[in-house]
């Protein structure tokens, strides 16, 4: 059996990495308690605040929020914290050479209602150190994250991370509180036939996406001369756990429902963590045309078109873009 902390003493070769996912992981235990709890630990419903995306919070955001926050300030070798629901980063302590980024919640409309919901955390190297981390210092692209990694609060807790050039999943053993290595070498198939959108949306997409999704809807009487099947769990979290275990494609895309965001969800705390993941289990992760790993972020809070997933099926909907844009 292999615990993580063993897993970490022998793969990571660099110790602050080490003691800041042993933190986030951590607090992610005491999370999945509180959420077993559910109704009994008073976490559900309204925080009766909203986040700075405008969002309404609940209250186990904010609790989850919280936790992360002051558990990362105490550890030596966080420079700087930024989370989905806080409007700048927080520095921590100036001689730390990582600065972690986190939703801490995801899928947050899920809690209420007994649903999977998950942590996600993208780390990144400080290049500052001696001074205060400043929202500035988090600007870089999801290519230099260090470790990416979420924790699926589902019937089960599982902890998906990685450090190295590959993608290792934990499962928190509820007798002994501690994660034990259940898969080493995630890997996804190039191919699916399983899709994952909120098709809600449709009349907001681009033409391509709109091409795209007729197409798979059409199935064996299409183009694409197969049935496809759907699924949706609304908590990115839950959708990319499916992705990793058995193929298929997730993607929230470009839409012009609010003429603010260019898609929903957010490339730091969201986007850029689980992208590492994906392409380091063999898939591909893209805005629709551009790897989502290179961008270059100008906000913290910025949002970002994604399709994500089984690495053929990535690259169709890229190349419908493409023509698209071509003509
Ligand atoms: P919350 O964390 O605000 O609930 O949002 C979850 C999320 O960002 C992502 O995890 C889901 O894939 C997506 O939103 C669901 O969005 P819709 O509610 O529009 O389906």
């Amino acid at each position: 059996m292999t615990t993580l902390a063993n897993y970490l003493n022998t793969h990571a070769n660099h110790p602050a990495l080490n003691d800041v996912i042993t933190t986030v992981t951590d607090v992610g235990k005491t999370i999945s308690q509180l959420l077993r709890k559910g109704a009994l630990a008073d976490i559900l419903g309204e925080a009766g605040n909203q986040n700075v995306q405008g969002e309404d919070q609940k209250k186990l955001d904010v609790l989850a929020n919280d936790l992360l926050l002051d558990a990362l300030a105490k550890n030596a070798h966080c420079a700087g914290v930024a989370s989905e629901e806080l409007d700048d980063a927080t520095p921590a302590n100036p001689d730390g050479s990582l600065l972690v980024l986190f939703d801490p919640l995801d899928g947050s409309s899920n809690i209420d209602i007994n649903m999977a919901v998950g942590t996600i955390f993208s780390i990144l190297p400080y290049q500052r150190q001696g001074q205060n981390s400043e929202n500035s210092d988090f600007l870089q692209a999801g290519n230099q994250q260090l470790a990416a990694g979420y924790l699926l609060y589902g019937t089960s807790t599982v902890l998906a991370l990685t450090i190295t050039d590959n993608v290792v999943m934990f499962s928190l053993d509820p007798d002994t509180n501690e994660y034990v290595l259940i898969e080493e070498n995630v890997q996804i198939d190039a191919d699916t036939s399983e899709y994952a959108i909120n098709a809600s949306n449709y009349r907001y997409w681009r033409a391509p996406m709109q091409q795209y999704i007729d197409e798979l809807i059409a199935g064996k009487t299409g183009v694409r001369g197969r049935d496809f099947n759907t699924r949706w769990v609304a908590a990115m979290v839950g959708d990319v756990h499916r992705i990793l275990c058995r193929g298929g494609l997730f993607t929230y895309p470009f839409d012009t429902k609010d003429a603010n965001k260019a898609g929903k969800l957010r490339l730091m705390y969201e986007a850029n963590p689980m992208s590492l993941l994906i392409e380091r289990a063999g898939g591909a992760a893209t805005d629709a045309v551009n790897r989502i790993l290179d961008i270059v972020p100008n906000d913290i809070h910025q949002r970002v078109p994604v399709v994500l997933g089984s690495r053929n099926e990535v690259a169709y909907v890229k190349d419908l873009h493409v023509k698209h844009a071509d003509k």
